[in-house]
C-alpha cells in the first residue's frame, strides 16, 4: 500500500505522485520578513564561504528554537495544502557567494518506510532564486515510486558511479522567494555555487504521513555482508547530532534498534543507468537531454569543406583552442 493522499488538492497529489516535486506559493512576503529577520539575528557571523545547514551546527538550543518557529510559520499554510500530516521541523540552509557553495549530488536520507509512508522536504528560499545564486536542482521523476532504494549516509547512492549522468537531468528550479519547491525525500537533487554577490538563504521543512515512525539506517562499512542496522527515531533526530560530519556516519547513540535487515542498493551504471534516467525524466513529463558521451573525432568532410568556403588552411580554421572549444561544445552543448 502506497502512502496515503498527503495533498488536499488531488491536482497537487497528482502532480507531486508524476514529477517527485511540486512548486506551490508557500510563505507570504511577511513571514518571508519574518523568518529572514531570524535568520540574522541568530547568525551574527558568517563564514567567509561554504554551504551551510543549520543541522551541521553542535548548538542544540540554536537547532531547537529554529526547528518550533518552522513549524510555527508554516502551520498556516500546511493547514491550507496538507491532509493526513504530520510536522517535524526543519532548518537554515544557506550559501555564501563563493565557488565551494555547491552541494553534491544527492538523495535525502530514507526517514521513513517509503513502502507505506511519505517524507517531504518543503525547500522554501528567503530570497529570489537567479540561475546564479545556487538554485536548487531536482532530476524530476526519480523519487521512490520509480525506483526504490534506501539511503542513509553509508550508504551509496544508486547512480555514484556515474553521477555526472544524473548531473546532466537536472531541471533548475528558478522561483521567488516564499515559493516552496516540495520534494519527495528520496528525489535526485543538487545546488550549484553560488555566484551571485549576496548569501542565499532558504529554509527546509519536512512534513510526513500522519504519525509515521522515523527511522534511520546504519551500515557499518567495515563489513563486507549486506547487514543493515535499523532504528526507530524520535521526530527531531536530524538536529541531535553533536559533531555532524562525525556522527552521522556513527553507529546511532540516540534511538532504538530494530535489528538487522538485508539490504543492498541496486547500483546502476553506464547506458542501464542512463535508461534508467530517460525513463524517469520522461514518464515525469520533462524532456531527457540526449547528450553526446563520446569526443567526436573532427570531420574531414566538414573540414575540407570549410577551407574551400573560408580559404583557409586546417590549422587556421581548428587552432588548438577552437578544437577544445568544439569538443566542449559537442559533448555540453554550451
Ligand atoms: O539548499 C540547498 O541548496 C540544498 C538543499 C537540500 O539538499 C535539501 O534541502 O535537502
Ligand atoms: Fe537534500
Amino acid at each position: 500500500m502506497p502512502a496515503p493522499a498527503i495533498f488536499k488538492n488531488p491536482e497537487h497529489q497528482a502532480t507531486f505522485e508524476k514529477q517527485g516535486f511540486l512548486v506551490l506559493p508557500f510563505l507570504n512576503e511577511e513571514e518571508v520578513r519574518h523568518m529572514d529577520k531570524l535568520f540574522d539575528e541568530l547568525h551574527p557571523n558568517l563564514p567567509a564561504d561554504g554551504f551551510f545547514a543549520g543541522s551541521y551546527s553542535s548548538d542544540m538550543e540554536y537547532k531547537k528554537r529554529v526547528s518550533e518557529e518552522i513549524k510555527i510559520v508554516f502551520k498556516r499554510r500546511y493547514e491550507e495544502v496538507f491532509q493526513n500530516y504530520t510536522p517535524f521541523g526543519g532548518a537554515y540552509l544557506f550559501k555564501m557567494p563563493a565557488p565551494n557553495s555547491d552541494l553534491f549530488i544527492h538523495q535525502d536520507w530514507t526517514v521513513v518506510d517509503e513502502s507505506k509512508n511519505i517524507a517531504l522536504n518543503i525547500w522554501t528560499p528567503l530570497c529570489d532564486i537567479t540561475p546564479e545564486n545556487g538554485p536548487l536542482m531536482v532530476l524530476p521523476g526519480s523519487h521512490y515510486a520509480a525506483f526504490p532504494v534506501m539511503r542513509a549516509p553509508t550508504m551509496r547512492y544508486f547512480f555514484d558511479h556515474d553521477y555526472h549522468l544524473a548531473m546532466e537531468q537536472l531541471e533548475p528550479m528558478i522561483v521567488k522567494a516564499g515559493t516552496a519547491v516540495i520534494l519527495n525525500q528520496s528525489l535526485i537533487h543538487y545546488s550549484p555555487p553560488n555566484k551571485s554577490d549576496k548569501i542565499r538563504k532558504a529554509i527546509t521543512a519536512g512534513v510526513k504521513t500522519k504519525d509515521a515512525q522515523m527511522i534511520f539506517h546504519y551500515k557499518d562499512t567495515e563489513r563486507n555482508d549486506n547487514q543493515i542496522e535499523k532504528f526507530e527515531m524520535d521526530d527531531d533526530f536530524f538536529i541531535q547530532f553533536e559533531d555532524f560530519f562525525k556522527d552521522i556516519y556513527k553507529r546511532p547513540t540516540v534511538g532504538t534498534s530494530l535489528g538487522f535487515i538485508e539490504y543492498e542498493v541496486p547500483m546502476l551504471k553506464g547506458e542501464e543507468l542512463k535508461n534508467r534516467l530517460r525513463k524517469m525524466k520522461t514518464d515525469a513529463g520533462f524532456t531527457f537531454k540526449e547528450i553526446e558521451e563520446k569526443i567526436p573525432e573532427p570531420q574531414v568532410a566538414e573540414i575540407v569543406e570549410m577551407t574551400s568556403k573560408e580559404e583557409k588552411n586546417f590549422w587556421q580554421v581548428y587552432t588548438p583552442m577552437n578544437i577544445a572549444r568544439e569538443i566542449k561544445f559537442r559533448v555540453t552543448g554550451k
